[in-house]
């Protein structure tokens, strides 16, 4: 299905009065908030093709109906989002699970939709079906060299199938490691997956970046051979200029200062790419800023701020993604508060006094510090996100008009109650 740009202006005009009310006020309390908005039109966030169908857990999976079949219907999911929030222009495609059949085809459908190919994910974390060996015991790192062959080359065809739809990374996330104390030598594993990673880095076109993603644990328990930040940026260095780390909010030990992480790689220009979600415990992949905004907020201030001490382009300096899955919520539903959870901690970074800050932390006047990132984040910004939204087209209301729209239902009835997203 397709929402209509009649829909969208009706539904605005409707909610027009109490928007500009609301709009004009926080309008009158943030100083440069036309820099803001402008910023917030251009900032675009990836959705992953496996975030559209409801995922699961290793104890049970409950499908919300109408999920997307194909690559396709993702990409038509995807499409409804964009035209809602004006910010989801991009899809990232996890192979082999979203092989795109017709190039021609799907980079039409692309361009009918107002999508661009984000990175492109291998997975060795899986075997498929007709797989001659299997990852059980690791991919990159496994002890045996035909099974790292065979991971080598899966990633290489990752790469061909990004170059044919135009995109520009790729990133590599391993379930490398082990569960039981003696189960490898670290170090070889460690080398392994470094001789492996070089391969594919050879592979790589010259405009290409790959993202080394860490994890602390999980599917292995004991040891991971990508396991933190520090192993991330180790191999990422040893790789060289097209190599960088990834950083997945949900990827590490509870309570660790993502914030810090993120600092510290911009300042080494080794952060490639974000991966967005929130937890409580672990890799919980929940929607973003549902359990913890003010970290998040804390995230985007040293991404704003290391991004402008180097001059990146906040918009394209770096991979944006959001990789959640969808137990209890719609997966719709659920991407579009994770992309309204984005942009309001991304303009209330924008909004922070740095030279107030820098000038505070000069004088090491602890309160005045936390005054200005508190009074920041306690600043209600939804409704200078919502002018930005206005202004690029999209929906006063993003969720609203969904349900009112009845999206999902009429999902249903076109692709059925029982359907299985692929890869999930
Ligand atoms: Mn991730």
């Amino acid at each position: 299905m397709q929402i209509e740009n009649y829909q969208i202006e009706e539904h605005n005009s409707q909610l027009q009065a109490d928007h500009r009310r609301r709009f004009d006020f926080a309008a009158s309390e943030v100083p440069g908030a036309e820099q803001i908005i402008e910023k917030l039109v251009k900032f675009q966030v990836a959705i992953p093709s496996w975030a559209l169908g409801t995922g699961g857990t290793r104890f049970g999976r409950f499908s919300g109906g109408g999920e997307p079949r194909n690559l396709e219907e993702k990409m038509e999911d995807i499409g409804l989002l964009h035209k809602l929030n004006r910010s989801s222009g991009a899809i990232s495609l996890h192979i082999p699970w979203d092989i795109p059949g017709n190039i021609a085809s799907i980079k039409a459908l692309a361009a009918q939709y107002e999508l661009k190919f984000d990175a492109v994910n291998s997975n060795t974390f899986q075997d498929q079906p007709n797989q001659a060996h299997s990852y059980k015991f690791g991919s990159l790192q496994n002890v045996d060299k035909a099974i790292r062959k065979q991971a080598i080359e899966h990633n290489i065809e990752v790469i061909k199938h990004g170059i044919d739809l135009g995109s520009d990374a790729l990133t590599v996330w391993l379930a490398d490691g082990s569960t039981f104390p003696g189960q490898l030598n670290m170090r070889k594993a460690f080398q392994n997956t470094l001789e492996s990673l070089q391969e594919i880095y050879e592979a790589l076109p010259d405009h290409w970046k790959v993202f080394v993603e860490y994890k602390a644990y999980e599917p292995n328990f004991y040891s991971t051979t990508v396991g933190d930040w520090g192993q991330s940026l180790l191999f990422a260095n040893k790789l060289g200029p097209k190599a960088y780390t990834l950083v997945d909010l949900g990827h590490h030990l509870p309570n660790a200062n993502i914030e810090q992480i993120v600092a510290l790689l911009l300042m080494e220009g080794k952060l490639g790419g974000f991966h967005f979600n929130d937890s409580k415990y672990g890799d919980d992949d929940l929607t973003t800023g549902s359990i913890k905004p003010y970290q998040l907020f804390l995230i985007f201030n040293e991404l704003v701020e290391g991004m402008d001490a180097r001059g990146m382009d906040h918009a394209t300096g770096l991979g944006w993604m959001i990789d959640a899955s969808h137990n209890v919520k719609d997966p719709l539903e659920d991407l579009l508060q994770s992309v309204e959870a984005i942009m309001l901690a991304y303009a209330q970074a924008l909004l922070v006094d740095r030279k107030a800050l820098a000038e505070a932390q000069a004088e090491s006047d602890v309160v005045r510090c936390q005054e200005i990132l508190q009074g920041t984040f306690r600043t209600d910004l939804r409704a200078i996100v919502a002018e930005a939204r206005l202004r690029a087209g999209g929906a006063a209301n993003p969720i609203k008009l969904y349900r009112d729209l009845k999206v999902r239902e009429k999902l249903i009835s076109g692709r059925g109650l029982k359907t299985v997203a692929t890869g999930l």
